[in-house]
């Protein structure tokens, strides 16, 4: 950082801050994960000032050697983790992803089966406050009362709606869907097939998870989260539609992508293809699994029965009479790091609501396993149930730090 360091005081001084804060800090936001130092070269890298309007091959602008090059890294990688039939890198994050998807797809009007945000889904799958809400009919789907997607219902559904596409993929939802029986489903109305996969792209690269990209014929992704590359958004889909989704990428939403991205998505996904890659997956799903265990024990209500996948969604409200806010309150006071989050059913609203999700890639990136992951529970469970006793929680702070330290992260940067 000596350039930054040299030039503008203040953001640098806010850098190292937030350096200091990841370093110490407990990181358990289901959505967030620490790239490696070479995913942050690429993005620091000279082809930030490269635009590239068009495709590998077939640009609007000149001097697109390198920049071919990278990107077409990028796609083959992709097709080689997801087994996908045709790879789109440019799109700028998920949301986007799913605009464009959609857009590629669907006419104004068009109805679509969604997950419905409280049970799981998220905003882009048609919330009412969403543009694509504003642009599609959407219909939302719920989960039951034991947590599950209810096929038959969902059949039901399709059956009376006769939905354009049935839309899979979630945010906080915690279980294995069948895949196959969306597709069937689907088969039988006749709707497209589209899932976004953010959450758990890194848990279906590292082969933790089934594969849905053969069962769909569009899935979306970011490049974070549990698949630790740049912020960013991908589209994979069969070949039939690969002309739509690259057309309504570009021009269609988009202009020049961002091609030091591009270049930081090449780079983490040739980390995915590595083996180290699948333990982490496979350990990310040990370290959720022992988490809702623990706090099982320690008397949480966790919904949807418990996880199959990377976070555990827990109903603190209705297990300990304290809300989310106040839970990741008292846990930001303790350096862990998560969010509060709408509960199936939830009686309270979107700003203090009766749940909080946590997650475990970024510590299971930092090398944390099971043993961290019982002491990370009983924290929690501490704090919350003292979040009033503030020499209680500075207490448990000062251990935060210390496992963290144990635990080293970015350790080149200055
Ligand atoms: N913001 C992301 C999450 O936390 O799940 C998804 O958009």
């Amino acid at each position: 950082m000596k350039n930054i360091k040299n030039q503008d005081k203040e953001v640098y001084r806010a850098t190292m801050g937030e350096l200091k804060r990841q370093q110490e800090g407990m990181e358990m936001i289901a959505s967030e994960n620490y790239v490696s130092e070479a995913v942050l070269e690429a993005l620091g890298s000279v082809f930030t000032n490269k635009y590239s309007e068009g495709y590998p091959g077939h640009r609007y602008y000149g001097g697109q050697e390198y920049t071919d090059v990278v990107e077409s890294l990028a796609i083959a990688r992709a097709k080689k983790l997801f087994g996908a039939e045709h790879v789109n890198v440019q799109p700028l994050s998920g949301a986007p992803a799913n605009m464009i998807a959609y857009s590629a797809v669907l006419k104004p009007g068009d109805k679509v089966l969604g997950m419905d945000l409280a049970h799981g889904g998220h905003l882009t799958h048609g919330h009412p406050v969403t543009l694509s809400a504003k642009i599609y009919n959407f219909v939302r789907y719920k989960t039951d009362a034991f947590g599950k997607i209810d096929y038959r219902e969902l059949e039901k559904m399709a059956v009376k709606e006769k939905p354009k596409m049935i839309l899979a993929g979630f945010s906080a939802y915690t279980r294995q869907l069948d895949y196959k029986k969306f597709q069937a489903i689907a088969k039988k109305v006749g709707a497209i097939t589209m899932f976004d996969i953010a959450h758990i792209a890194g848990l279906i690269a590292g082969k933790a998870l089934p594969n849905p990209v053969p069962y769909f014929d569009i899935v979306t992704t970011t490049t974070h989260k549990t698949l630790r590359g740049p912020r960013g958004g991908m589209i994979m889909c069969k070949e039939k539609f690969a002309k739509a989704i690259d057309k309504a990428t570009f021009p269609g939403f988009q202009g020049g992508p961002h091609e030091n991205n591009i270049a930081a998505k090449a780079v983490a996904f040739g980390e995915a293809l590595k083996p180290a890659f699948k333990k982490y997956a496979v350990q990310t799903i040990k370290n959720a699994k022992i988490l809702e265990q623990e706090l099982k024990k320690y008397g949480f209500d966790i919904c949807f029965g418990g996880t199959d996948n990377h976070m555990v969604l827990v109903d603190v409200w209705g297990s300990k009479g304290v809300s989310g806010k106040e839970a990741q309150e008292a846990l930001d006071e303790i350096g862990i790091s998560l969010n509060k989050n709408m509960i199936p059913n939830d009686t309270r609203n979107p700003m203090d609501p009766s749940g909080i999700r946590i997650g475990v890639p970024a510590i299971t990136t930092r090398g944390m396993k099971e043993k961290e992951i019982k002491i990370i529970s009983k924290w929690i469970k501490d704090a919350i149930e003292n979040k009033d006793d503030k020499k209680e929680l500075k207490k448990i702070h000062n251990e935060v730090i210390k496992l963290c330290r144990k635990f080293p992260l970015y350790k080149n940067l200055k």
